[in-house]
């Protein structure tokens, strides 16, 4: 038994003994209405033990939680009433309740006994895997598609690595506005931008009080500007989450290399997460070069990746300022990188990984990109990539921003692959994004949203071999009723399949697979199956599936669509199937390889 299940006992135990002792003695005494008052003591702490292990928003209609809160009520009423009854002292209020007690109850065992039937016949959350997302986590990974903003001296230097030597005279955007660039991420569809605050050649886009080399002495704004201000206001007002990067590579910093810099480092770090608001997301990097200014020293450099950042100090810095931020780095805490920068994840890909050993900046890149089942740790994964060759700005590259094909490949193996997608874009010397860059975000959002508006597996009908429970709670049903919450989820040890009936012959070309990830990441294998002229076809089949598993398939023309669970961690669960037909913009896109998933 669970402690949920002993407080919620003693509640029926207590409560009881005090309307049965009443209807003995035929008389209310003080000592009964203090075993009411003790049964709804345990009652509202059983309540609040089962909300506290439910995973998943708190639901105020959800029939278990609807029934608890009538039987609390009831209780309260009752409780309530004995004490009057006490404390009047009258024959007549007594005669009153000793009538009526014993009915009210019997009432309250129907609530009482219906919540007790519906947890044990499995209406309630099917358990967790061991590793579970964090609410953030899964917020985060919701978001899908976020942008990367590479904008610094090397903007205007024509570089991607600055040295460190670089005169803040030459910052100076002739027109920068983030409100530009905020308003064409969320006009494409991405949830949050970050912005490269610090990049390895050191310059604070910000008017730091540690450093000179900073936005402070640039012209721009007449040195009076504060490029993070600015963008923290502009990404907010288009309804976008913040995250910013912070290079632990200076080249410019005098004590890079010495035990100083580290404060000099969290200092920065401080700076960010106390003067401008909740941000969501620090970005650390783990490129060194060895080389660079360093204060006028240009030399080489060399630290010890394993231990010279101390990061776990760090992170706990970043938690205790701002606990809901999420920490990036090739080890996590939070988010993980990829393990390449094309924007590619693995074909397998899980959001657990075993974070001990890996080395910011020099992890295991195979490892990264397909992550690991038996991880012990839960680090969303993510896929950064540019919209051109380079992360900075170069004229040079105007003619070679990735094309809509190149993008949608992208996204079919970042978001398709259970990785949350972050694609640069960077500002030009104007301090602008730039019109090649804006045109071909438009079109692969146009694209996009075509393919995915109309989901043609939306409402119809669905059965299953098996769903856990007797109710509709993990019906397959929830597969297509557009909720993110709800899910089908096998019953143990049953065959795990869904079937879709189209109703039709209905063409479509891409599928769409869900989990509930707040509950961890399960299906280890699948197969899809389509009936095409009275035939079941296998028409796909795949590893992981986790936030979003989108597969590219050859068309077919089915009336029922068939889902198997082949292999799974934990009982298989699926919070959506989708079917579209790709918009004709995706069929003639160039991609080499159109049917791998
Ligand atoms: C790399 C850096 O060296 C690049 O300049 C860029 O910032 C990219 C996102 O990370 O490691």
């Amino acid at each position: 038994m669970t402690w949920p299940a002993v407080l919620i006992t003693l509640a029926l135990v207590f409560y009881s003994t005090g309307v049965w002792a009443e209807r003995i003695a035929r008389y209310l005494k003080p000592w009964h209405v203090a075993a009411f008052w003790t049964g709804f003591a345990f009652d509202v702490a059983g309540t609040w033990a089962m909300h506290r292990l439910a995973t998943g928003p708190f639901d105020l209609l959800a029939a278990h939680t609807l029934t608890g809160q009538i039987a609390l009520w009831l209780m309260l009423i009752h409780a309530a009433w004995a004490t009057r009854v006490v404390r009047a002292g009258t024959e007549q209020a007594r005669e009153g309740f000793h009538r009526y007690s014993v009915i009210v109850w019997l009432i309250w065992l129907i609530p009482y006994f219906g919540g007790m039937y519906m947890g044990m016949s499995g209406e309630s959350d099917i358990s967790t895997t061991a590793v579970v997302p964090s609410e953030s986590q899964v917020d985060y990974q919701r978001m899908e598609m976020i942008g990367f903003v590479h904008f610094t001296v090397n903007t205007f230097t024509d570089r991607e690595w600055g040295y460190g030597d670089e005169s803040p005279e030459i910052f100076r955007p002739t027109d920068l506005d983030a409100d530009q660039w905020a308003s064409v991420a969320a006009e494409v569809g991405m949830k949050e931008l970050i912005l490269t605050a610090k990049h390895h050649d050191g310059f604070a886009l910000w008017p730091s009080a540690y450093t000179e080399h900073s936005v402070r002495h640039s012209p721009w704004r007449d040195g009076q500007g504060d490029l993070i201000r600015e963008f923290v206001d502009a990404a907010r007002e288009h309804g976008l989450k913040v995250g910013l990067y912070l290079s632990p590579w200076d080249r410019n910093h005098a004590d890079y290399g010495r035990a100083e810099y580290l404060d000099y480092y969290r200092d920065q770090l401080r700076e960010l997460l106390t003067d401008y608001g909740p941000i969501s997301e620090i970005w650390v990097d783990g490129a060194n070069g060895g080389s660079g200014w360093y204060g006028g020293a240009d030399e080489e450099r060399r630290i010890d990746r394993k231990t010279y950042y101390d990061w776990p100090a760090t992170w706990s810095l970043v938690k205790s300022l701002q606990p809901e931020t999420l920490v990036f780095s090739d080890a996590g805490p939070d988010i993980r990188w990829i393990g390449n920068e094309h924007g590619y994840a693995g074909e397998t890909n899980w959001s657990t990984i075993n974070t001990e050993g890996v080395v910011v900046g020099a992890a295991d890149t195979e490892y990264l990109n397909s992550g690991d089942p038996d991880g012990a740790q839960w680090v969303v994964p993510l896929c950064d990539t540019s919209i051109r060759p380079g992360w900075f700005y170069h004229a040079s590259e105007d003619e070679q921003v990735k094309t809509v094909s190149e993008l949608l490949e992208v996204y079919y193996r970042s978001v398709g692959r259970n990785c949350v997608l972050l694609l640069n874009i960077p500002p030009d010397t104007r301090g602008l994004f730039h019109e090649n860059d804006i045109a071909v975000l438009r079109e692969f959002r146009r694209i996009l949203d075509e393919t995915f508006d109309v989901d043609l597996a939306a409402g119809r009908p669905v059965t299953g071999a098996s769903h856990r429970g007797r109710g509709g709670t993990f019906s397959p049903a929830h597969l297509v009723d557009g909720d993110p919450d709800s899910y089908w989820a096998a019953h143990e040890g049953l065959e795990a399949t869904v079937e879709i009936d189209l109703g039709r012959p209905t063409y479509f070309d891409r599928i769409m697979l869900q989990e509930p990830i707040r509950l961890g990441q399960r299906i280890a294998a699948f197969t899809v199956e389509a009936r095409v002229e009275g035939d079941w076809a296998r028409i796909a089949r795949g590893t992981t599936v986790g936030h979003k598993r989108l597969l590219r398939v050859p068309g077919v023309e089915a009336d029922r669509v068939r889902i198997s669970i082949d292999a799974a961690l934990a009982l298989p669960a699926l919070s959506r199937v989708g079917l579209f037909e790709a918009s004709s913009g995706e069929k003639t896109g160039k991609w080499s390889s159109a049917n791998e998933g």
